[in-house]
């Protein structure tokens, strides 16, 4: 069983800075929340009985686990946030970073380390160039991914962080081309309170089969994305509603093999 990583509780930005801006910005948003959730209480004529029982809901959270609390507002907020990044970019569409990205993962030139025990071959291959076409020497490649069994390497503590994931430095071709195993469709927790959200609302808590990438390179903005399988189940339907349409690739085939193409467009930092 994968166990996600929860945010350190450190990122919670301090109201003592003296930033006004900060504080302004912090007025703005939070009344506007607040307004958002008054208007739907009101249009759904929310009782006192339906509040506290909702109320009651959210104080499971106290007892659950350190990491449901990040997988709510991942699972609610977390794309919407990741659409805003592409109002300042001109690159290839950003995506989710999710929970189980890890920053000390092998280096990798051709072939990403599996088991060996099961999952179909998948080759991944595209280029990482800037916003005018020219190869991105050095960029920093992260890869990683579920296992055959919807697992994450480092996560699963069966599973050690050297599978699943690699670090490829990209050379003056900016090309690539990495061999791993074909992810599956991956169930986020559910035994906690997120997943009996998602229950109580009559949805699924699957993400449809994805491929992790995050490319970092001195000059340009880091770049998280996710690759999608064009045809592949819940793709319609992502328990995280993450799924954009410039990131479903269709998987092309080569001696038997697929091949999964996805180029990296950086923008300058
Ligand atoms: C995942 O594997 C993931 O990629 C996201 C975005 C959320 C939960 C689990
Ligand atoms: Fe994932």
């Amino acid at each position: 069983m994968n166990r996600p990583r929860p945010v350190d509780s450190a990122f919670v930005p301090s109201t003592t800075t003296g930033d006004k801006n900060m504080a302004n910005r912090a007025e703005t948003v939070i009344s506007e929340i607040v307004k958002a959730v008054r208007e739907v209480l009101k249009r759904h004529d929310v009782t006192f009985e339906e509040y506290r029982a909702g109320v009651g809901f959210l104080m499971q959270y106290a007892k659950a686990p350190e990491y449901e609390i990040p997988l709510v507002c991942d699972l609610w907020f977390n794309a919407t946030i990741t659409d805003n990044e592409m109002n300042h970019r001109k690159g290839s569409v950003t995506n989710v970073e999710g929970p189980y990205f890890l920053e000390s993962i092998p280096t990798i030139t051709d072939r990403i380390k599996t088991r060996g025990d099961g999952g179909e071959e998948l080759i991944i291959e595209g280029k990482v160039v800037d916003l005018a076409g020219k190869p991105v020497e050095g960029a920093e490649l992260y890869i990683w991914h579920s296992d055959h069994e919807g697992e994450y390497s480092g996560f699963n503590p069966e599973i050690s962080p050297d599978f699943y994931r690699g670090k490829k430095i990209i050379d003056s071709t900016g090309a690539f081309s990495i061999r791993t195993v074909v992810p599956v469709p991956y169930m986020i927790p559910h035994q906690g309170p997120s997943g009996k959200m998602l229950e109580l609302m009559g949805r699924h808590p699957w993400r449809p089969a994805h491929v992790h990438f995050k490319v970092r390179a001195p000059g340009f903005l880091e770049h998280t994305t996710q690759a999608y399988f064009a045809g592949e189940k819940w793709v319609d339907s992502d328990c995280v509603e993450a799924v954009r349409p410039a990131l479903v690739h269709k998987l092309q085939e080569r001696g038997g093999v697929k091949v999964l193409k996805k180029d990296f467009v950086l923008d300058p930092a």
